[in-house]
């Protein structure tokens, strides 16, 4: 977009500089008419902003963590600028022009400024903002538009951008970070901004990765080579570019380096990442109570039951309807006694109904905790509840409010999550009764914050779900000591992995919204927000058996998974198809609670180092350009690359397989013709039931046995095993599935290793180290290989051996005693 569409006036640049000023960390040079500040502020970590007036004041609100400086930054003055470099990242400023460049340690490039930073006021058409009619942008800073441009390389592929529609690499498109309310069809190929606001990216070339957050939450956009090719346009409201840069060297550094500075996930309670069922309209306790009955009896895994809307009493959160909900707590007591668990939705719309019995609206009203117009006034707006307020989650005595509020009304009546909808937050015109309502703008110079902070909608609304979720979250470790809160949300930005798990909205029961949900996942986890998932079968319209059941198979791999739909759609549990997709639905989930130590395991590593549990090929592969561009199959973990149905009538598809061995986990036969080199494309089955699922070689993974639900302490701990070349770690993580204890040690941590010795193989199963003791059960370990093994001894002894033909497997078994074992297989093979 040229200037004069974007301005209101020509734009002012720097002008001449003034002085550059060099500090052992950084640099602040100083132009006539701009700032420029550059520093190192972490290892791997620089951060730069520029700005036509001061820097932005911190916020309270704010979601950086504190960081520890590097020890490595080196600043030099080069005339006109200066230069600082950390390991893996030199950034230069200066000249007059306050030109940029962003390299790599051997001076290859990853951005170069392309022409001065431009300010004006921005045209608020331009923008694309949504806005009421006659809104006009406040004055001052709010409204101020910078715009800066960068080269970027040609073959650099640019992956993430937050919750997104379309593919992984998102070169050529314009990309607005503004959560919104975009539901139904709006959920396109080429949608550009949905419920999340992540502005963030990450930089791939073989071998290399880079990454950028923008730190700026007002309303803000990236031009990605929409415009030109190899332009990056930078425009942020506020004034002010902050952006941080995160030097890798690998995908998963980069990661590492954003979550350090944004916070680390999350770690789920065990139940969370067991299968979740929802519908809208689950409409009493009877119905729900027995809703967890026909998963009991028809031998179908459950660990939580979602409730929405219809529990409350007329849409007003924190309360149950007294008639379809008589009992809260015995209705709870019900649902834990058949090992499942309650989450229940809280919208953050609050009905406008003062001293009517309502003490959420009395209180909020009294104590002046909504948010208000310019005029000091609460602002008022339509929602479930029709007329309705909404909390200032900007300030610290409103959160503490809203935490308090679940205490008698869900925490001490036993549930077990919160789930966070219409946060981003949404407003319509005109009650939903008049049959007409329509998606609605806030208006944008709404005041949010403490009087000392006050901000506008521009600055705040894209943190609005973040702040909620905190206060949820702190609110719920108030009341529940030593409990793991779990909390899901619609809204986001970078910040809310810290305290929410996420859902991607309402999607559609179509293929298309099925296989998009792949990149999308995809692109959270590279944005920090690994425990993600889409609603299973689609939110609106009525999925077919077939969409259904392939929906479960990829979803058996989704970090959050979770059936949910609509009001006025077909029923969509998973026997509601009929048999043949019922018994489908019974074995992916049967899987999916097989691999529990394993997911349980890499939520250990998203809680330690922000690893995403679904991962790109090219993160795990960053070397191997072939892998950078598929996002129709993915890694779960190191170990496993999965690659189910996208389309209807699915019965073969083609996978791209990473360099290596790869093995069919189902059958144990190798696939890719036992080439072993280059990426290469392999044919796999998609037998229904059995999504395409390929071990790597080398895998040490650790599964468990089926259960009805994390409720039923797991019997078995299996890992298993492929064999190569190289020498294999791996390290089983566990804890008790519902504590904070983990954060003090509580864990149980079991070092795995395999590796040839000689003509035999070997596989080191470490003792258990950590404060975490698991309940008594058995230890077994599958060995995958090509036939039945000749000796195999466990420490040194000789043992029996079952040799599956089916799985193509030697397995022995133990009692897990938490001892050492080493096992020798001699005259075996890798497949
Ligand atoms: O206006 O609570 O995305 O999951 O079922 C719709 C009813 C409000 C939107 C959520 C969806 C939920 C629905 N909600």
């Amino acid at each position: 977009m040229d200037d004069d569409e974007l301005f209101e006036t020509p734009p002012r640049t720097p002008g001449p500089l003034r002085s550059v000023r060099v500090a052992s960390s950084g640099v602040d040079v100083t132009y006539e008419r701009a700032r420029v500040r550059a520093e190192a502020v972490a290892p791997g970590i620089l951060r730069l902003r520029v700005s036509e007036t001061a820097f932005a004041p911190q916020r309270s609100w704010d979601v950086l963590r504190p960081l520890s400086p590097p020890a490595d930054a080196v600043v030099r003055d080069v005339g006109g600028g200066a230069e600082i470099a950390l390991a893996g990242l030199v950034l230069t400023v200066g000249g007059d022009d306050a030109a940029v460049a962003v390299d790599g340690p051997e001076g290859e490039r990853w951005l170069a400024s392309a022409g001065p930073p431009r300010w004006a006021r921005a045209r608020l058409d331009a923008l694309g903002l949504p806005h009421r009619d006659g809104d006009t942008l406040p004055p001052g800073a709010d409204g101020v538009l910078v715009r800066q441009d960068w080269t970027l390389n040609a073959g650099d592929r640019l992956w993430r951008f937050g919750q997104r529609t379309g593919g992984l690499d998102r070169r050529g498109r314009t990309l607005t970070n503004w959560t919104s309310d975009t539901f139904g069809i709006g959920h396109h190929r080429g949608t550009d901004n949905l419920y999340q606001a992540q502005p963030l990216f990450l930089a791939a070339r073989p071998g290399r990765a880079f990454g950028a957050f923008l730190h700026v939450s007002h309303f803000s956009r990236f031009d990605a080579g929409a415009t030109h090719p190899d332009r990056l346009g930078i425009e942020a409201l506020g004034g002010e570019v902050d952006l941080f840069l995160f030097a890798g060297p690998t995908p998963a550094d980069v990661v590492e380096q954003l979550t350090r500075l944004t916070g680390r996930p999350l770690l789920p309670p065990a139940w969370a990442l067991g299968f979740h069922q929802s519908r809208w309209g689950y409409a009493s306790a009877d119905e729900v109570v027995a809703l967890v009955d026909t998963f009991r009896d028809r031998a179908i895994p459950l660990d939580a039951v979602h409730l929405d809307i219809d529990y409350m009493r007329g849409y007003r959160s924190f309360t149950w309807d007294p008639e379809r909900f008589p009992d809260p707590k015995g209705f709870v007591r019900r649902v834990h006694d058949r090992g499942a668990r309650v989450v229940a939705i809280i919208d953050p719309g609050i009905k406008d109904e003062p001293f009517a019995g309502y003490r959420v609206a009395d209180e909020l009203l009294t104590y002046g905790h909504a948010l208000r117009n310019p005029d000091g006034s609460p602002f008022r707006g339509y929602v479930w509840p029709e007329r309705a307020l909404f909390p200032d989650f900007a300030r610290a005595d409103v959160r503490a409010w809203w935490g308090d509020q679940h205490r008698a009304s869900l925490v001490e009546t036993g549930v077990d999550g919160v789930w966070n909808d219409m946060n981003e937050p949404t407003v319509f015109d005109r009650p939903f009764t008049t049959g007409a309502a329509r998606n609605r703008p806030f208006p944008l110079d709404l005041r949010h914050g403490d009087p000392g902070e006050t901000a506008s909608h521009l600055e705040v609304r894209n943190l609005y779900a973040t702040l909620e979720g905190r206060a949820t979250f702190e609110g719920w470790k108030r009341h529940a000591p030593g409990v793991r809160p779990w909390v899901l949300t619609r809204s986001a930005y970078p910040g809310s992995q810290r305290t929410c798990a996420t859902w991607m909205g309402d999607n559609n029961s179509w293929w298309e919204h099925l296989a998009m949900s792949v990149p999308q996942l995809l692109s959270m986890g590279l944005s920090g927000s690994p425990h993600a998932g889409v609603d299973i079968g689609g939110f609106f319209e009525n999925a077919t058996p077939e969409l259904f059941a392939r929906w479960m198979e990829l979803g058996l791999f989704y970090p959050f998974m979770r059936d949910h739909t609509a009001l006025d759609t077909r029923a969509q549990e998973p026997w509601a198809f009929g048999e043949q997709v019922e018994a489908v639905a019974r074995d992916v989930l049967r899987m999916r609670y097989r691999l529990l130590p394993y997911l349980a395991t890499l939520a250990h590593e998203a809680a330690a180092r922000g690893a995403p549990l679904m991962r790109p090929m090219g993160y795990v592969f960053p070397d191997v350009e072939a892998t950078f561009d598929v996002d129709d199959a993915f890694m779960l973990g190191p170990w496993l690359l999965a690659a189910p149905a996208l389309e209807p009538r699915c019965r073969w598809r083609r996978v791209v397989l990473p360099p290596g061995r790869w093995v069919d986990f189902w059958t144990g036969l190798p696939v890719g013709a036992g080439r072993t080199g280059d990426a290469r494309p392999a044919l796999v089955e998609t037998t229904p039931g059995k999504p395409p699922l390929l071990l790597r070689q080398g895998a040490l993974l650790p599964l468990g046995n089926p259960r009805p639900s994390t409720a039923t302490p797991l019997s078995e701990l299996r890992i298993v095993a492929t064999f190569h070349e190289e020498r294999s770690d791996y390290e089983v993580i566990e804890d008790d599935g519902w504590s904070t204890a983990w954060q003090v040690g509580e864990v149980a941590r079991t070092a795995l290793r395999s590796q040839l010795d000689g003509e035999a193989l070997r596989v080191t199963i470490g003792a258990r180290q950590g404060g975490f003791r698991p309940a008594p059960r058995t230890l077994a370990l599958e060995l995958r290989l090509d036939g039945p093994p000749g000796r195999v001894e466990v420490d040194g002894v000789g043992v029996d051996v079952r040799w599956d033909a089916a799985r193509r497997a030697a397995e022995i078994r133990w009692e897990d005693d938490g001892s050492e074992r080493v096992v020798t297989v001699s005259g075996g093979r890798a497949p």
